[in-house]
């Protein structure tokens, strides 16, 4: 997900105050689920610009960089961002079911990496090792790899870990994983020191902790 920010975020939020009418074009409309005031903002992607650049661009309009801090204002524009991001060649979209977001994963095949082989090529990718944590992300992608019969035998990593402490597991943003979650197989994780790295261990496709160093194919998304 860093590379899908870090992308956007380059891009520019314009702001125009609270209570006017109507946005003017090119700024779209977005309701508060609340108190339902009307918030006017502008996703300016034409060009990549410093801070400063941007606000000066966002003025020219007669607006600002954006302050999402209002009610699920922060939360609808990353669900806006999600659906209208399109997935780079050789990822597959996937459509959340409840919100809509669209998510980027890319099974990668090609060789049979180790976990930090893995993420270092998901990184070349412009992409993390995945994070299935998101609705019904984790069913559609094992329904998925039950329709592939070539997969059937085949794990993936995926981007948790307890190398720097044991039995603390983090996604590779540093937050923590949920260990209780059904994402997990039964009585994963193992709590042994060589087995740090988090797949999706075929067959069942639910998380587990593999051996360091095992070499499977890799989940990268965006
Ligand atoms: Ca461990």
């Amino acid at each position: 997900m860093k590379a899908f920010w870090c992308l956007f975020a380059l891009g520019i939020f314009l702001q125009i105050p609270e209570g006017q009418a109507q946005c003017p074009p090119p700024f779209e409309t977005f309701v508060l689920g609340g108190s339902g005031v009307e918030f006017c903002l502008y996703f300016d992607m034409e060009v990549k610009r410093d801070w400063h650049e941007g606000r000066t661009a966002c003025q020219s309009l007669g607006s600002d960089l954006a302050d999402l801090d209002y009610e699920d204002l922060h939360w609808q524009v990353i669900s806006y961002i999600h659906k209208h991001q399109e997935c780079p060649p050789g990822f597959k979209v996937y459509i959340l079911r409840e919100s809509g977001m669209e998510m980027c994963l890319n099974f990668a095949s090609d060789v049979r990496r180790d976990w930090h082989e893995g993420r270092k090529y998901c990184k070349s990718l412009g992409a993390e090792l995945a994070c299935l944590d998101y609705e019904d992300l984790h069913l559609q992608v094992i329904d998925d790899l039950y329709r592939t019969q070539d997969m059937l035998d085949e794990g993936f990593h995926v981007g948790c870990t307890d190398e720097v402490t044991e039995g603390e597991w983090l996604w590779t943003d540093g937050t923590k994983v949920n260990l209780s979650s059904c994402h997990w197989y039964p009585g994963q994780p193992d709590s042994v020191e060589n087995q740090n790295y988090c797949c999706l261990y075929q067959n069942n496709y639910l998380y587990s902790s593999c051996p360091n160093g095992m070499k499977l194919f890799t989940l990268c998304m965006i």
